[in-house]
Formats: structure tokens, C-alpha cells, sequence
């Protein structure tokens, strides 16, 4: 068979699989930690329930996510997870799902393992939506399980201190309200809304403007130019406040 109908005969069914995104369709990529629960509670030795280092490693893995060669206006992560937000204008490699799952996923788990020294593996999924409203939506949902997650983890954690064994620590926890779990933590001298926002809501990543002066060859005259700096925001606001940011990203140029 001549190489050209081979080629051809072959490509059908290596794009069988393949998916675009819409045009028009905001595009967000969430990855997540496979395993993670053995890697932090086995694999490394952590601080419970939060780890300043693994932290630092998820900032770290997301920073580089955003500058892998994607329009990226907004990067989230809490926990094990890190979401992506692209330009809405995002068109590379065609918008191809594979390509964008791929390719984050490959570089996020190499950025990480570097960071920490030891293998970490991610997940990705990619999320097409139709509005904006829906992408304010999707932030507020992660931010809010992201504070779930903290009273649970925190509130585990102290049973465990307790010397209760991890299914008794996971039963006792269970069916109990939000406010049965602020009054646990309260009862062993821990304000939940002491704690530190990183832990409640997460960490954003997003670009703002800074103004630099700089001296103008052509006349030697000092100039004030505007350039986008990244920011890691570690106490991100709640509510409507959080609404804003999100909005304002939707807008946002990537530099
Ligand atoms: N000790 C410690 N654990 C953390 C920290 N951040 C996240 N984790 C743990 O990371 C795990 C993330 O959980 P999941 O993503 O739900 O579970 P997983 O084991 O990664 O499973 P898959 O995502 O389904 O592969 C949880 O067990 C968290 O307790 C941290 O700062 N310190
Ligand atoms: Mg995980």
C-alpha cells in the first residue's frame, strides 16, 4: 500500500476520539492529584490537615500551567486541584480536548514531581461553558467545597489527635452539620474563622497591572509604562467580592 493511502487509511482512526470546543465556549481545565491521599498521608511527611510546602508545590505546578503557552486569565487551586480558566479567544491547537488535557496534565505532573521530589501524577478534565455566569458559578462552587473541605479536614484530624482510628474519625463525622463541626473545633480552641484564608478558600492567580517607569531611548525621557504582573492572592474574598474578581478576569488580557 502506498504510504499516502496508508496515511490516510490510518488518521481516521487516530481522530476518531478527537473533540473540539465550541467557539464561544469558555474553556476551564481542572486537574487534580491521582492518589493524593496516600501521597500526603503515606508517601510524605506533611503537616495535617494543611502543609505549607505542598502548598507552595500546588502554587507552584499552577504558576507553570499558566505559562505553558495558554491564554490562562485566572488559575485556582485548594487542596489537591488547581482549575484553569482560558481567554475565551483560546484557539490553540484548534481547541482540540486531547491536546489541552495532554498537555496540561504532562506538564503539571512534571512541574510538581519537581517541586516536591516525588512523583505526583494529575488528572485533567476540561469543562466547556456556554456564560458568564456559569464561569462565576464554577469558581464560587470550588471555593465553597474548598471550605467544606477545610472544617471536614480539620475537624478529622483532631479526632485523629484524639486517638480515634481514621473509621472511627470518619464516622463520627458523619450526618454532622456545619455547625455541629465549627462547635467541635471550638471545643478544642480553634475559631474557624481564625483560620488562614488559603486553607478556607483557596489560592487565585491572576494578572495585574503594575506601572514601571522606564527611560525612552529615542529621548532620554522617563516614560510610565503598564505591565501585566501575575499575582497569587492568598486571601481571596468571599462572596459577591469573589464574584468580581472572577468577572473581571473574563475581560482580562493575558500578558
Ligand atoms: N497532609 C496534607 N494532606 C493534603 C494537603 N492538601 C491535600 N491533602 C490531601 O490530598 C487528598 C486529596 O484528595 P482527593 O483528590 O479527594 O483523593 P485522591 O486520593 O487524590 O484520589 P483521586 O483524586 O481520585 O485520585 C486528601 O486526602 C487531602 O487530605 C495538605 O496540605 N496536607
Ligand atoms: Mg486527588
Amino acid at each position: 500500500m502506498k504510504f499516502e493511502m496508508l496515511d490516510k487509511k490510518m488518521r481516521v482512526f487516530e481522530q476518531n476520539m478527537d473533540q473540539l470546543v465550541l467557539p464561544g465556549l469558555y474553556i476551564i481545565a481542572r486537574l487534580d492529584g491521582r492518589g493524593f491521599t496516600k501521597l500526603t498521608k503515606e508517601r510524605l511527611d506533611l503537616e495535617r490537615p494543611f502543609d505549607l510546602r505542598f502548598r507552595d508545590a500546588m502554587i507552584e505546578t499552577t504558576k507553570h500551567l499558566m505559562d505553558a503557552g495558554f491564554k490562562i486569565t485566572y488559575g485556582y487551586t485548594g487542596s489537591d486541584e488547581i482549575s484553569l480558566l482560558f481567554d475565551k479567544n483560546e484557539n490553540s491547537f484548534g481547541r482540540k480536548a486531547r491536546k489541552l488535557v495532554s498537555i496540561l496534565a504532562g506538564e503539571a505532573s512534571a512541574r510538581f514531581t519537581q517541586a516536591l521530589g516525588t512523583l505526583g501524577v494529575f488528572d485533567c478534565r476540561i469543562i466547556p461553558l456556554p456564560n458568564d455566569d456559569l464561569v462565576v458559578d464554577y469558581f464560587r462552587w470550588r471555593c465553597e467545597d474548598a471550605s467544606r473541605n477545610a472544617l471536614n479536614a480539620w475537624c478529622y484530624w483532631k479526632l485523629r489527635e484524639k486517638g480515634l482510628s481514621a473509621s472511627e474519625a470518619t464516622k463520627q463525622l458523619e450526618g454532622r452539620s456545619v455547625a455541629e463541626k465549627n462547635e467541635m473545633l471550638f471545643q478544642v480552641g480553634i475559631n474557624y474563622n481564625d483560620l488562614p484564608a488559603w486553607q478556607k478558600r483557596g489560592v487565585g492567580l491572576f494578572y495585574t497591572d503594575m506601572e514601571t517607569t522606564s527611560v525612552n531611548p529615542m529621548d532620554n525621557r522617563e516614560i510610565t509604562v503598564s505591565r501585566k504582573q501575575l499575582t497569587v492572592e492568598m486571601e481571596l474574598p468571599r462572596s459577591t467580592e469573589y464574584d468580581i474578581l472572577i468577572k473581571k478576569r473574563l475581560t482580562e488580557q493575558t500578558p
